[in-house]
């Protein structure tokens, strides 16, 4: 039975963003009620109602995994391991962006699939041929057609993204080989859990799991995981290897451990997640509390990394531009543009309308690293970044 744990409001599509804030654009703005739930039959949390993937996915997709160095490293270190590990015949990838992670690999051994039409457009004119689908039973009997089984499938930071996950893992059983593997990493809910990281819940984010939810869900079509892979990515995810039973591959300890690692964390509870969103809405009043003692005293904020995270986290705690004076992001079609729901301003860094910014409020906080050593200048200049992970507090 699914329960819910959290009530973030009504939120907008966290790729919305706006050309224009006048008034006949902003109605036809979509918002929704973003809600959260445990499901106790399996251990999944998951949005409670999903949003239409068509209202989202579409030719218009801002996103664009290679603005960073950190995940542009993590792509090509895995590439580089599997090529020398298991020097795969065919490597099908599910939501393939940019290329971020196909470019690492022989044009020839690469399907790959990519619902939003201009992403897809893109990495076809790369040379890697891109269905421009959503990722289905259908399209993988169309692929094995054409292309026969796939010894390797890939995907990050899309499986998460798709309501229906028995036709995910069904379209995957019929199309990988019998020795393949099947390897996908998403953020994961224990450090969403530790971090109160709940700007990872947002329209895209269908559901955030656990090691305990994967495995029960993929059991069912003779499917087991048999090692994983904690990352530093996106504020900590975990990377599934999964293949068939019976298949030439062990399940490596590292499974067990974390089995028993979440059990004693009690994500199998619900209490749990209750206590979460218990910490979620003090983290909201904090953070609305320290921005507001800020901007009393004159100083000018903007937000680093138009992040679709951000979108939540400026909805929720109803942050607009008397918070936050404007958003920075390297993407150029964000640029120039208008956050979703809370309608900031998105310039380019070198463009920035106030030339002495006090405050980075970290919006892309997954990336903090990367963008501290970036930004020497500022901070040898007495500027500061603010996060809300772990806890609302100025670096
Ligand atoms: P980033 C998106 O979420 C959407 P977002 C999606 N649903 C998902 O799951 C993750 O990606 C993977 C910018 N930036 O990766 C680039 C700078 O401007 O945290 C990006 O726009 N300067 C598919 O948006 C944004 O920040 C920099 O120096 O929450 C980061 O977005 C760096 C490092 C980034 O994902």
């Amino acid at each position: 039975m699914k329960k819910n744990f959290l009530d973030l409001g009504r939120q907008p599509i966290t790729n919305n963003f706006l050309s224009s804030i006048k008034k006949n654009k902003l109605k036809k703005e979509f918002f929704y009620n973003l809600k959260v739930s445990f499901n106790n039959k399996n251990n999944l949390v998951s949005l409670s109602k999903f949003v239409q993937p068509s209202k989202m996915f579409n030719d218009k997709y801002a996103h664009r995994a290679s603005m960073s160095k950190t995940m542009l490293n993590s792509f090509k270190k895995l590439a580089d391991n599997l090529n020398k590990k298991y020097s795969p015949k065919k490597v099908l990838e599910i939501g393939s962006n940019d290329g971020v992670f196909i470019r690492n690999f022989d044009k020839k051994k690469i399907v790959a699939v990519e619902p939003c039409k201009n992403l897809a457009k893109l990495t076809n004119k790369m040379g890697y041929k891109t269905f421009p689908n959503f990722w289905d039973l259908n399209l993988s009997k169309k692929i094995e057609k054409k292309f026969g089984k796939v010894d390797l499938i890939f995907s990050a930071n899309t499986i998460s993204h798709i309501p229906n996950l028995d036709e995910v893992f069904k379209a995957i059983k019929k199309i990988l080989d019998k020795n393949g593997l099947f390897i996908f990493e998403d953020p994961y809910i224990l450090s969403v859990i530790k971090n109160v990281s709940y700007d990872q819940f947002y329209d895209e984010h269908a559901h955030v799991f656990s090691l305990m939810a994967v495995s029960n869900l993929i059991k069912k079509y003779d499917l087991e995981v048999i090692n994983l892979e904690k990352l530093n990515t996106h504020g900590g995810s975990l990377r599934y290897f999964i293949s068939h039973k019976g298949s030439k591959f062990k399940v490596k300890d590292i499974v067990k451990k974390y089995l028993k690692t979440e059990i004693q964390n009690k994500l199998n509870k619900f209490s749990t997640y209750k206590n979460f969103g218990l910490k979620v809405q003090k983290s909201k009043i904090e953070l609305r509390k320290l921005l507001k003692n800020i901007k009393k005293k004159g100083k000018k904020v903007a937000s680093y990394g138009a992040t679709y995270k951000s979108a939540t986290i400026f909805n929720y705690c109803k942050i607009d531009n008397k918070l936050i004076d404007y958003v920075i992001d390297t993407t150029k079609n964000k640029q120039n543009k208008y956050t979703p729901g809370s309608h900031l301003r998105i310039y380019s860094p070198e463009k920035q309308p106030i030339p002495k910014i006090d405050y980075y409020f970290l919006g892309a906080w997954n990336f903090k690293k990367e963008i501290i050593l970036k930004e020497k200048k500022f901070v040898a200049k007495g500027g500061k970044f603010i996060s809300h992970v772990p806890v609302v507090k100025v670096l």
